[in-house]
């Protein structure tokens, strides 16, 4: 009876989200000017990369899906900045959002690179 309670408690609490995961999120965004979240096999991260590499924006991507935080990693942006999804794509600090609201910046003066 513990034990399925235990079990029950488990899976209705949210993941944990380390400090160190925290922390490393927060250091990669601080000390990159463009910053991406990605995961490997995310055809929208694709497609952001792709405009930004053809728009000659230096940026730093992380795969999510490739290290171990990487998980927590997403749970710490989502606690942050309310960002579920990938890519998650932060310029100088501050989040632009996702690969739509990358590719509607595009040829804006809004456009931040
Ligand atoms: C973007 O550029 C990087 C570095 O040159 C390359 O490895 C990657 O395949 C390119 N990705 C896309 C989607 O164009
Ligand atoms: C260009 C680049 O990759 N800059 C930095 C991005 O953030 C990581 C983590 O702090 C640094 O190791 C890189 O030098």
């Amino acid at each position: 009876m513990f034990n399925t309670l235990w079990n029950i408690f488990f899976a209705l609490v949210p993941l944990a989200i380390s400090p160190e995961a925290k922390a490393e999120v927060q250091k990669l965004i601080d000390s990159n000017t463009t910053m991406m979240f990605s995961k490997s096999y995310c055809p929208y991260c694709k497609a952001s990369k792709k405009l930004l590499n053809e728009t000659g924006v230096d940026y730093k991507v992380v795969e999510l899906d490739k290290i171990d935080k990487g998980l927590e990693m997403q749970g710490a942006i989502k606690e942050k900045w309310g960002q579920t999804t990938v890519p998650a794509i932060f310029f100088k600090g501050d989040l632009i959002g996702g690969n739509s609201d990358l590719q509607s910046l595009k040829n804006t003066p809004k456009w931040p690179f």
